[in-house]
């Protein structure tokens, strides 16, 4: 037989993904009653399940996932952190790289599992995601990719179950649930002319209740930097900023008379099921990868007297770090070890709001697989208001943390664009550059097809193997730390500070305040948050490399402000964009 150079090539592919296989993942999506959290409204349901069900991979495998749309809206399906390298059509952006699916359609995504690790998948149409439509990605790692586990232990067996609890890991969905549906609250918002940033609960796998903490509790639990921004003002009874906070919501016209019941205020207590994690300490370690479905609020996890080894974050290793609480911000990733040696019992496993706009907490159990030692309460490392409850309580620092294997960023650039960030015309409305993303452009036609379908200042225009720096400029009054995504490919994070970034690239701010950035082991992620800005502007430095030629999206995953049109199109190597295949420019991504 002729051995052919396409079968050579074969061969080397099955030799690099020796489990290489075709994972085919329908989802059927429906609109139906749920109770969350005590409470029941309409939800998007994935099979029938919320949050939807894992899609497993391992690392090399292709995937066919289907979706059928039953719900009676359209909708789209987005892949967060996976880069799509060559299927840009698969990315799920209406309006960007693909029309949206229409109620009764089908659509087929196909994509390459290229990377390892922790992942999600969601909607990415107008609010869609507040409705419920996400569910955990888990791609396991190729034998070949190094793991960082020495840093931790050298010893033999001990190595052996941290293998193994990798292995076996889990992934916990975290969100907040809003009583509102997301179609209501942008009607709300337009009425109103306010930001709505107030959660009903949180969730720890769908699971949750809701609390209504009493007055004199919950003033006792606000602390000093929410009392200088409430003024006079106290939180309303949902523990959440009121919306008349000017420092907040912007010199903007309102009416307050058309804000809806939940919105910022009307707290009614209601219990749901609370999640169980049952962990086998003969196994010695368990392994999490904890992911922030959340649309408002960055969460704050910790389990009661365990420590925690962070180990990966946005699906990729990091040197590891011992912590007892740690803070994710909306659609990060982060992977736990958590060493199994404590008395065998049941731990508190605590989920507090970390944002200062609303104290809110949920719990869940973690409970050892053995005769119970332990015949008390476990002691918290936090308290319900994002505090630490002992002296002793290590917090994640996120400055601290080093990518393993280190990758460097090229030290020269090819272009650099400042993008400011703040409010746009309106409390509810925000801007990622010189513009808003109106929500109406999602019915555009997708600028995979039509290059000049939407406004140009609303989008960059980039070539390949270029390098890019994206200085993201948050603007006075307050506001919250933005958690900033880019589809596609990773960014690095080179540098912050406070103030007006006042330079025109990023070297020359270098020669200034050469201790504001870090080019030799820069964090390497799908999303990042800006500092948040309570005294002043502050600034965020990401730099790229363009490798992915299509048309991708960079956007806060704060959902009412990417609603709000915090959102910017990347028209990523334009000079070598590839050809769309037809099932894809025409039809509904079959072929
Ligand atoms: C859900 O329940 C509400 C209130 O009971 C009802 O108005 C609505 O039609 C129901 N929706 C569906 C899809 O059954
Ligand atoms: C394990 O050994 C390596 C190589 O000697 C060393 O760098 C590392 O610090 C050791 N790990 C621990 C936890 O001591
Ligand atoms: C807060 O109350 C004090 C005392 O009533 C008043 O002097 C001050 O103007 C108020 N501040 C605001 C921002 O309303
Ligand atoms: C304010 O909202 C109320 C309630 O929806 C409405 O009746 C009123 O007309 C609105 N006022 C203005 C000025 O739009
Ligand atoms: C939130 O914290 C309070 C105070 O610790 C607690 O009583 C309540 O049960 C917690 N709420 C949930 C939903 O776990
Ligand atoms: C929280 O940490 C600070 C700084 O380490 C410490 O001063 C304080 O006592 C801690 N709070 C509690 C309740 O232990
Ligand atoms: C986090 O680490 C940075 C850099 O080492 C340090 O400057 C900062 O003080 C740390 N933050 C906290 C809260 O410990
Ligand atoms: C691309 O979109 C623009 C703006 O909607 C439109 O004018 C133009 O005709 C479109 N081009 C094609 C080839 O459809
Ligand atoms: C915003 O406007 C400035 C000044 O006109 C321009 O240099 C920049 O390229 C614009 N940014 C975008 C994203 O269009
Ligand atoms: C910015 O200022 C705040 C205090 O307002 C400080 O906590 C923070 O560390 C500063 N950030 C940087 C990057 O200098
Ligand atoms: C785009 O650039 C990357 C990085 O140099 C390269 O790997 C890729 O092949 C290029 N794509 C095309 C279509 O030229
Ligand atoms: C119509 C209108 O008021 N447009 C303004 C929206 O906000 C931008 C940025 O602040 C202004 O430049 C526009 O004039
Ligand atoms: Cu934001």
């Amino acid at each position: 037989m002729k051995f052919s150079v396409s079968w050579s090539l074969l061969l080397l592919c099955l030799a690099k993904w020796a489990h290489a296989a075709t994972v085919r993942f329908p989802v059927m999506l429906t609109w139906a009653n749920r109770t969350v959290a005590g409470h029941t409204r309409n939800v998007i349901l994935m099979n029938g399940q919320f949050p939807g069900p894992e899609l497993r991979l391992n690392q090399g495998d292709n995937v066919e996932f289907l979706v059928t749309n039953r719900c009676p809206f359209s909708t789209t399906v987005h892949f967060h952190g996976i880069e799509q390298i060559g299927t840009p059509w698969s990315d799920g952006v209406p309006g960007i790289s693909q029309r949206s699916i229409e109620t009764g359609r089908s659509f087929m995504y196909r994509w390459r599992a290229n990377q390892y690790g922790s992942y999600f998948y969601h909607a990415h149409h107008r609010g869609q995601f507040e409705d419920g439509l996400y569910g955990s990605i888990y791609i396991a790692p190729s034998s070949s990719e190094q793991r960082p586990f020495s840093q931790i232990t050298n010893d033999s067996s001990q190595l052996q179950a941290i293998l193994n609890a990798e292995r076996r890991t889990s992934s916990v969905v975290l969100s907040d649930w809003r009583k509102l549906t997301s179609e209501q609250i942008w009607a709300a918002e337009v009425a109103t002319g306010l930001d709505g940033h107030c959660a009903s609960a949180l969730l720890i796998n769908g699971k949750g209740s809701v609390t209504c903490l009493p007055r004199d509790q919950l003033d006792a639990l606000t602390i000093d930097r929410q009392k200088q921004i409430l003024g006079n003002e106290s939180l309303t009874d949902i523990g959440c900023f009121p919306p008349n906070l000017p420092s907040i919501q912007g010199n903007f016209p309102h009416n307050f008379s058309a804000i809806p019941p939940t919105l910022y205020f009307g707290c009614t207590a209601s219990r749901g099921p609370q999640e169980l994690f049952t962990v086998n300490p003969t196994q010695q370690y368990v392994s999490y990868d904890l992911i922030s479905a959340s649309g408002l609020l960055s969460l704050t996890f910790s389990i009661d007297e365990h420590d925690m080894w962070v180990y990966a974050i946005d699906g990729r290793y990091i040197n590891p770090s011992r912590v007892n609480a740690l803070t994710i911000t909306n659609s990060n990733r982060y992977s736990v070890l958590v060493p199994l040696n404590k008395p065998a019992g049941d731990y508190t496993v605590r989920l507090v709001s970390a944002n200062l706009n609303q104290i809110l907490n949920t719990t869940a159990i973690m409970r050892y697989q053995a005769p119970p030692q332990l015949n008390r309460p476990s002691n918290p490392w936090i308290e319900i208001n994002n505090q630490n409850a002992t002296a002793e309580t290590v917090f994640l620092n996120e400055t601290q943390v080093i990518p393993f294997p280190v990758v460097v960023p090229s030290a020269t650039v090819d272009e650099t664009y400042i993008l400011r960030i703040g409010h746009y015309n309106a409390s509810y409305r925000w801007t990622l550059g010189n513009s808003s993303f109106g929500l109406e452009l999602e019915d555009s036609q997708p600028l995979l097809f039509n290059q000049s379908s939407i406004p140009g200042d609303l989008m960059i225009r980039t070539r390949n193997n270029t390098w890019i720096d994206l200085i993201l400029q948050v603007t006075a009054p307050v506001q919250p730390p933005h958690p900033i995504h880019k589809h596609s490919n990773k960014h690095f994070v080179i540098g912050e500070g406070n103030g007006t970034f006042s330079w025109a690239t990023v070297a020359e701010a270098m020669q200034a305040i050469p201790g504001s950035f870090n080019l030799q082991n820069p964090q390497y992620r799908d999303t990042y948050i800006t500092p948040p800005s309570i005294n002043g502007p502050t600034w965020l430095a990401l730099r790229y490399h363009v490798i992915n030629p299509g048309a991708f999206v960079m956007h806060c995953h704060i959902q009412n402000h990417q609603s709000g049109g915090m959102n910017l199109a990347m028209l990523d190597g334009v000079d070598v964009w590839p050809t769309v295949p037809p099932s894809y420019r025409y039809g509904s991504g079959f072929y």
